[in-house]
């Protein structure tokens, strides 16, 4: 090499040790927006290694939105969702907090981040009235995952209206790897209204003070976990749930149908401190962390199994799992063969309506039909046939029974799912296949079409035959 050659790339060199030493020396740490995602998204795990200052800006909304069908709620709200963005950062990081108020707004609001070691949480200092903007700072001393939420007077109204949402604070070592993390926040609303009332919903004080709400929901609307909206993994993926519950009242005894925690980071610290785990609670103003690998395809039901909230009030979600079947895991049904022990209360009522005479007149059938009526249908559609709120439909002066005597035939022959609509009211549920035999099929529905201001049709064994086929 030449000597000039030599000293130009020795130049070249020792530049690049310079400046490797800088950036090695300099101490000033990075800056970064965080990245912000709605609910079931949770942003992507942090791999830096070091503490980063962390922008955040968030803005609170108050909108107008759907709580369930045809139900409608003013929202107060982190980002314009309920629950608010998932926020995460990493231990030791410096966050820089923006709180903006939308100049639509009504209200002031602020924020308490579970997260913060200082006064409130921070909600003194980040307290916006409409059209302003209020700047807080904070060092990110405890990993963990918790809840912010509104804590402006009234606090439980601001969390009744919607403003929670879950910060990661992600541990310096990170948590072990999963293939799917996921979103999820439990809370109440209380509507002056009875649950399902259509329109627009207020806020009922009385209700929340006493503590019954109207509904209990996953990430704030009723079916925002259901069906396409569900959420999805494959056979052998393992997912991650981290989940919140805004309450303001209700503790959550958090369980997913057909599933077994393999970890669970109780009260959403950073410690798996339990393996093999049914349900877990979550309490108001508290998460948890569950992780569980999927071993076979199925419709995973997400619930608090405080269970008429979730049949009845909407805390039902859905993660869907496909893939492979694996048969030594889970057969699925086997077998489906009849069942009788001799004396059961069923099988002699059966006995005594075969061995009864046939009913031949119109006022025998229904005399025969009010016993059947009694004892295989008012444990669901009730004594008078009223049914019950949201759950059975009413037989009593019901339009769907009345508009259609063949397909009335059809239920009592097959039972029957899926949504139906009666006297204007919507229901999704199961009736199961009674197994009763024709006669008591003629019987019982020509009880019902005369009771309750029905419309008095007969139902003859002759129609029950013929719907058979
Ligand atoms: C275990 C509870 C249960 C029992 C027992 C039961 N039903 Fe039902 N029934 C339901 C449910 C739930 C629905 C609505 C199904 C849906 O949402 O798709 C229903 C729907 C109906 C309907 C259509 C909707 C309407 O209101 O007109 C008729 C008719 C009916 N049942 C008749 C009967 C009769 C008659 C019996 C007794 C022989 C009976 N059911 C027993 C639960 C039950
Ligand atoms: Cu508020």
């Amino acid at each position: 090499m030449k000597p000039i050659a030599r000293t130009f790339s020795q130049i070249l060199v020792l530049l690049a040790f310079s400046i490797i030493g800088f950036s090695a020396c300099n101490k000033e740490p990075v800056t970064e927006e965080a990245k912000l995602t709605y609910a079931p998204e949770v942003p992507p795990p942090i791999t830096r290694k070091n503490p980063a200052k962390v922008i955040i800006n968030l803005e609170t909304q108050e909108v107008v939105g759907k709580l369930a069908d045809g139900v409608e709620y003013t929202f107060w709200t982190f980002g314009g969702t309920v629950p608010g963005p998932f926020i995460r950062i990493r231990e030791g990081d410096d966050v820089e907090f923006n709180l903006h108020n939308h100049p639509s707004s009504k209200m002031p609001h602020n924020i308490d981040l579970h997260a913060v070691t200082g006064q409130g949480g921070g909600a003194g200092a980040s307290l916006t009235v409409p059209g302003r903007s209020s700047k807080f700072s904070f060092k990110a001393i405890n990993a963990g995952l918790y809840i912010y939420h509104c804590a402006t007077s009234p606090v439980g109204m601001h969390i009744a209206n919607g403003m929670y949402g879950l910060i990661f604070v992600e541990p310096q070592e990170g948590l072990p790897k999963v293939d799917k993390e996921y979103y999820i926040v439990q809370s109440e609303f209380y509507t002056n209204g009875k649950h399902g009332a259509p329109g627009l919903q207020g806020f009922n004080m009385e209700k929340a003070l006493t503590e019954t709400p109207d509904y209990v929901v996953f990430n704030g609307s009723v079916g925002s976990l259901t069906d396409n909206k569900a959420l999805k993994a494959k056979v052998g993926e393992t997912v991650r749930l981290f989940v919140g519950n805004g309450g303001p009242n209700l503790l959550s005894s958090f369980h997913v149908i057909g599933e077994i925690f393999d970890n669970v980071y109780t009260e959403g610290g950073t410690v798996a401190n339990q393996k093999n785990v049914q349900t877990t609670l979550v309490p108001a103003g508290g998460s948890a962390i569950v992780d569980f690998k999927v071993e076979v395809p199925s419709t995973l039901i997400l619930v608090d199994h405080s269970i008429f909230r979730t049949f009845n009030k909407g805390s039902l979600g859905m993660l869907k799992v496909e893939g492979e079947e694996n048969k030594s895991i889970y057969s699925g049904k086997q077998e489906d063969t009849v069942y009788l022990p001799e004396g059961s209360a069923i099988q002699r009522m059966k006995t005594e309506s075969v061995d009864a005479p046939q009913a031949k007149t119109k006022a025998e059938k229904i005399e025969i039909g009010e016993r059947v009526f009694n004892t295989n249908c008012s444990a669901c559609h009730m004594k008078e046939g009223q049914g019950v709120p949201n759950v059975f439909p009413p037989l009593a002066k019901s339009d769907y029974l009345n508009a259609n005597k063949e397909r009335a035939i059809g239920i009592l022959l097959k039972g029957l799912t899926g949504e139906i609509t009666v006297n204007g009211q919507k229901y999704n549920n199961v009736m199961p296949h009674l197994e009763l035999s024709d006669d008591d099929i003629a019987n019982v529905l020509t009880y019902v079409y005369n009771k309750w201001e029905n419309k008095g049709y007969e139902v003859s064994i002759e129609e029950v035959k013929k719907n058979k086929k």
